[in-house]
């Protein structure tokens, strides 16, 4: 039944069908209400506007993903937690999830977790650093950068929408048809989901090619690739995978599209379809997708396990080239995602041996971060304790991938939850420890003050126990035979292990509390943590010669790069912190409304577009096109920074760095740190 002015959208798509849905729905409108309501207290619309929502600036726009990625992380962690407690309800008995709101938990927690947490954690972050370290004033295309960030987001939003209005997909984060075709799912909940996917993924693609381009354009004087720290390498290696493979999902996503609204049959049994094309898509996007999370993560330890031991990076070109080698055999592996499904022998077996091949440079890098840290003078801060937990806990992963890239063993293990835990096992210590170990590390950069310490140890060991007490059961209850996706069962031998995850899930939930009360006391006592000056942890790269946080233009005269590690060189040799004779003004992008309209603008016609809206659908492509086109005749798209400007910022800090003494790193984490750390004199 499908009306034109609503399209198939009526009272049924309310969430009263049952009380979990209610309640998660009405925690998602008051939890915008309250948004709404505390901006209005602190009268900050007008700040928000002119610095955040139309800013094209690449720190504040990582600072945006990385809100988007933290709110869209504590959904899925609850999700998370209630499939948990259902899979110890569920012992014979069918719990208190249906079968069908179960399987919606378990599709949103992975679409989420893996498209709109860790996506925009990690491209956050390098939105937030890689132009600093390279010495760049901005990306390529900053409005570009803008743009993307509202697909992104849009995405985002049609995942909180789906929470309440209708009903969300049931097929899994993979979306297999022929399960997802409109015979088998005739609900909207698949369409959320496809268009949630291609909206994110074609944000994510226009970041690829943004940051390689910026990548091979715009590096100070004298940074060539081989002097870019280990983190731009990895943004470089990351860029290049998105280009490439997130273009299959899209074309997957809208075949799919196809499928179920202009009744095609590409990936159905019938009239000429098969499913196994879309497999194959799937996973040739989704297999290097897995090294798009993870390479960031090693970017990460690389830069926090040689500032953390005050050691230069031990083995960097093994270290480069382990990455690229880790970016091209990641695409020549995709089909050990079906093992399973009756191709020949001697296909499974070459497939295999390339996934285990990839073993050997992820070894090359474990090797050179143990050996940087091998007499070092190592401080374990909140990022290093990540890294070192990381190192143990990857290792463990790692090996379980490689029993499961052997055919043989992948077919006892398949569809059970010992795969559920072996990639966790990889994402978990391999891209979240990543990413929050790189938050601790670049927080006081981006905010002027750094985190709570005391609570970071906390929400670590958090994340840590809560990760083995809830994994590790997994690998075993694999082992039993348990099939993932269970929403109820009979065996007895299940149930113990059952609650041993359910109690790990329970930690990880009060990690995620105390990372909220570690943000609330380090925004309480900013005063007293303030780095101003820029340098806290005797950094090596060059986004810590300049003040935090950094001013808009990052660096008032472009530094001059003589070697890797040049800003910690030129520290040793009393070359850092000459103050130049005179300025330039500088040209910065003009803020822009344009990511804005494009957000809202693309989230409509996502909904448009599930519901099938059409006089919606077509109205907001046209806003999209007339957005793009009225743009391209603003001509005020510079805003110059005049010398005056730029004098008088950078005497602050000037006046800052000279009235500050420096501290010796031991003392890093007490309030003694002003923002200026050394090792003591050997
Ligand atoms: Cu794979």
């Amino acid at each position: 039944m499908t009306s034109f002015l609503f399209g198939k959208l009526g009272y049924g798509a309310l969430p009263f069908y049952s009380a979990i849905a209610t309640v998660a729905a009405s925690m998602v409108v008051l939890g915008a209400i309250g948004v709404v309501a505390f901006i209005t207290y602190l009268r900050g619309w007008k700040a928000l506007w002119t610095d955040w929502l139309t800013s094209v600036d690449h720190k504040r726009i990582g600072i945006m993903y990385i809100v988007v990625s933290f709110v869209m992380l504590a959904r899925a962690l609850a999700e998370a937690m209630l499939m948990r407690a259902q899979q110890v309800a569920g012992y014979q008995s069918p719990g208190f999830l249906p079968p069908e709101h179960f399987a919606q938990l378990f599709t949103t927690h992975g679409t989420i977790m893996i498209f709109f947490m860790a996506m925009p954690f990690l491209i956050g972050l390098y939105n937030f650093v890689m132009p600093l370290q390279i010495g760049a004033r901005d990306v390529s295309y900053p409005l570009m950068n803008s743009v993307s960030l509202a697909f992104t987001t849009a995405g985002a939003m049609l995942m909180m929408v789906s929470l309440c209005i209708g009903k969300f997909s049931t097929g899994g984060w993979s979306g297999y048809p022929p399960y997802t075709e409109l015979a088998f799912s005739p609900d909207v909940g698949v369409d959320y989901w496809i268009w949630a996917l291609t909206l994110s993924s074609i944000g994510n693609t226009m970041t690829g090619v943004n940051f390689a381009v910026t990548i091979y354009k715009k590096r100070a004087p004298g940074m060539h690739l081989f002097r870019m720290p280990l983190f731009a390498w990895t943004a470089l290696c990351v860029s290049i995978l998105m280009i490439f493979a997130m273009p299959p999902l899209t074309v997957a996503t809208l075949m799919l599209a196809m499928d179920r609204y202009l009744d095609m049959h590409f990936f159905t049994n019938t009239d000429g379809g098969n499913m196994m094309n879309y497999i194959n898509m799937f996973w040739l996007f989704g297999h290097p997708e897995v090294y798009i999370l993870i390479l960031p993560a090693f970017g990460v330890y690389s830069e926090t396990v040689s500032t953390f031991s005050s050691k230069t990076l031990y083995g960097y070109t093994s270290l480069v080239w382990a990455t690229i080698s880790i970016a091209v055999l990641s695409f020549t592996v995709w089909l050990h995602h079906f093992f399973t499904m009756g191709q020949n022998g001697n296909v499974n077996a070459v497939f295999g041996i390339a996934t285990m091949l990839i073993a050997i440079p992820t070894g090359v890098k474990i090797f050179n971060w143990t050996l940087t840290m091998f007499r070092g003078r190592i401080r374990m801060t909140v990022p290093m304790l990540y890294a070192s937990a990381f190192m143990i806990l990857f290792a463990i992963g790692g090996s379980t991938g490689v029993m499961l890239a052997n055919p043989g063993f992948d077919y006892q293990a398949h569809n059970t939850l010992f795969l559920v835990a072996h990639f966790h096992n990889m994402l978990i210590p391999g891209l979240l420890f990543g990413m929050l170990s790189g938050y601790h590390y670049w927080f006081p950069k981006a905010f002027g003050f750094r985190l709570h310490e005391g609570w970071g140890r906390t929400t670590f060991w958090c994340w840590c126990l809560g990760f083995i007490f809830a994994f590790m059961p997994l690998y075993a209850l694999g082992a039993l035979g348990m099939p993932r996706r269970s929403q109820e069962y009979f065996e007895g031998a299940y149930l113990p292990y059952a609650i041993v995850a359910m109690f790990g899930a329970l930690i990880i939930g009060f990690a995620m509390v105390a990372m909220i009360v570690q943000l609330y006391v380090s925004i309480k006592d900013r005063a007293a943590t303030n780095v101003f000056v820029g340098d806290p942890w005797d950094g090596r790269t060059l986004e810590w010669s300049v003040s935090a946080p950094p001013p808009e233009y990052n660096f008032a005269i472009l530094p001059e790069v003589g070697g890797r590690d040049t800003f910690f060189a030129d520290k040793r040799h009393g070359r850092a912190y000459r103050i130049p004779q005179h300025y330039e003004p500088i040209e910065m992008p003009a803020n822009s409304p344009l990511g804005f309209i494009v957000c809202v603008d693309m989230g409509v016609t996502g909904f448009a577009l599930t519901w099938h809206i059409w006089w919606l659908t077509i109205g907001g492509l046209l806003v999209f096109a007339i957005a793009i086109i009225a743009r391209s005749f603003n001509r005020h798209t510079k805003r110059i920074i005049s010398t005056a400007e730029i004098r008088e910022t950078e005497k602050r800090w000037i006046e800052a760095f000279q009235f500050e003494p420096a501290i010796p790193v031991e003392d890093e984490v007490t309030n003694l740190n002003r923002g200026l750390a050394r090792i003591p004199a050997e």
